[in-house]
């Protein structure tokens, strides 16, 4: 009899750089996946049940139910690549040398290239339209601008004498190639970048990498206009969490 096929990953997203990150490799790796959205504009990711996978209240968070005993939940979207790198044995690479290469960039993207640019999109994009004031904002502009120009150049070398961020083509590369599909957005220009532009190309031609990215793409809608109840709410929702703020969402969502 033949073997019934794996059950599906489910997939807790939002069509954004982190969580293209993981439709990428699924893709990539072709595992089966079933998309579970998450509505961060509604607030969809203070839910007690996204909550129990995922508890710091961000997607992508995976659940895989096709493993030994209960399934698998990871949230971060680094420990989810990893995790199915380590399923399939695809994209990182067992040997000690090799996945240290893959890990550096790997973490290099999530604690610096991810990071940055989301603060330079805030700053120059989102901040705008709830503060009115641009000298209020200048130094954050200037600030996280000038982070992810650093950033682009470090990647610009390294890319100068290899095809791929860790040599061949990895999870690091996945990680970090969603977040250059913004870089207008961070006040960035590929073209300054020859190496890197050449390697962003590159990726964005691999069919997975385009599958991936549409994964969604009919859910993302415009924001709402600066001003109204509606931009007010979802800016309070994204942009206004404290401690004691995600604590009340919470509260909220369970009633
Ligand atoms: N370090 C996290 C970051 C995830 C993240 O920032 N996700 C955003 C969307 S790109 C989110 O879920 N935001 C919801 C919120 O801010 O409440 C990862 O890489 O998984």
């Amino acid at each position: 009899m033949a073997e019934a096929p794996a059950a599906p990953i489910e997939v807790h997203y939002w069509p954004t750089p982190n969580g293209w990150k993981v439709t990428i490799a699924l893709e990539e790796m072709g595992l089966p996946y079933v998309i579970r959205p998450v509505n961060i504009g509604a607030g969809e990711q203070f839910k007690p049940a996204f909550l129990a996978i995922s508890p710091n209240n961000r997607m992508p968070a995976i659940v895989d139910p096709a493993v030994e005993g209960e399934p698998i939940s990871v949230f971060e979207s680094g420990a989810i690549l990893q995790y199915l790198g380590r399923k399939t044995g695809q994209f990182y690479p067992a040997g000690e040398r090799d996945r240290v290469e893959v890990e550096q960039w790997l973490y290099w993207q999530m604690g610096g290239l991810g990071p940055m640019s989301g603060q330079a999109a805030h700053f120059r994009n989102y901040a705008p339209t709830i503060e009115p004031d641009p000298e209020k904002l200048a130094y954050g502009v200037k600030r996280y601008t000038n982070e992810v120009e650093r950033l682009y150049g470090v990647m610009d070398r390294r890319l100068a004498d290899r095809p791929f961020l860790a040599g061949a083509y990895s999870i690091a590369d996945m990680a970090s190639w969603p977040w250059l599909r913004g870089a207008a957005l961070f006040g960035q220009d590929l073209s300054a970048f020859p190496h890197l532009k050449r390697w962003f190309d590159e990726v964005g031609e691999r069919p997975a990498v385009q599958r991936g990215c549409d994964v969604g793409k009919e859910l993302r809608k415009p924001p709402p206009e600066p001003g109204t109840p509606e931009h007010k709410a979802m800016a309070e929702k994204l942009w206004g969490q404290s401690g004691k703020s995600v604590g009340d969402q919470i509260e909220k969502a369970k009633a």
